[in-house]
């Protein structure tokens, strides 16, 4: 039996940002192919939940993949994530909510709008707000959005380059309007958590055969844990 070869994955996701800078706009060309001009603000949260598929080739030739994923690793059909996704209100009232949403997130996305330079700061806050409260193996994208606005850009590249390499994080421009990105940004996310998932199953395999021991509580599929569940 080879633990490793998982055809499904389910991860949660979770969108942090300041109120009109997209968030929503996002999911819904990701998971609807879509974009309203004239959204209403989210109250509370929205949930909803994509798949996409990973062929075998996507996570072997990954950059995040350091040779310890092999062809034996990865079934020939690839591996199809589902994504659980929080689409958060940003709306300042709902920002105590925040945390139930953001608890046991496998990543979050902080979403800033490249036009408006105070939501690179509640960005910035809610980055440190994670790092502080959040589960550490949480990966944080910080995410600018409407970069077909890119002649009203108020918030340049290098402006985040040097925040995120300070806070080591994944960095991407998208467009909800167009599309631009938004299918390439959670693709990358899929892969990094699968290919994060398969260490720590190989790392566990190895920890098992050197102490002969068979650990019960192993998650091939890493499903969430619904005891966990914010819903
Ligand atoms: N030009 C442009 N407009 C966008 C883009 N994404 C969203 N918008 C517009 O920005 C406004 C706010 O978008 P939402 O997706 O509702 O923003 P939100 O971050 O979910 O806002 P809250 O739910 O209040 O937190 C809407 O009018 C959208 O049409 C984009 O990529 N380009
Ligand atoms: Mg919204």
């Amino acid at each position: 039996m080879n633990r490793q070869r998982s055809k499904q994955s389910q991860f949660k996701i979770v969108l942090l940002g300041e109120s009109a800078v997209g968030k929503s706009s996002v999911v819904q060309r990701f998971v609807k192919n879509s974009f309203d001009e004239y959204r209403e603000s989210t109250i509370g949260a929205a949930f909803l939940t994509q798949s996409i598929h990973l062929s075998k080739n996507d996570i072997l030739s990954s950059g995040d993949n350091d040779n310890s994923i092999t062809t034996d690793t990865i079934d020939d059909d690839g591996i199809t994530v589902k994504f659980e996704i929080w689409d958060t209100a940003g709306q300042e009232r709902y920002r105590s909510l925040a945390s139930m949403y953001y608890r046991n997130a496998n990543a979050a996305i902080i979403v800033y709008d490249i036009t408006q330079l105070e939501s690179l700061d509640k960005a910035k806050y809610w980055i440190k707000e994670l790092q502080r409260q959040a589960n550490k193996d949480t990966i944080i994208i910080l995410t600018g959005n409407k970069l077909d606005l890119n002649d009203e850009r108020k918030i340049s590249i290098d402006d985040v380059n040097e925040f995120t390499s300070i806070y080591n994080l994944l960095n991407f421009e998208v467009s909800a309007k167009t599309g631009e990105n938004v299918n390439q940004l959670f693709k990358d996310i899929a892969i990094k958590l699968v290919i994060k998932n398969l260490k720590s199953n190989n790392n566990l395999n190895t920890t098992n055969k050197h102490s002969n021991t068979i650990n019960l509580n192993q998650n091939t599929n890493n499903t969430t844990n619904d005891q966990n569940c914010a819903c």
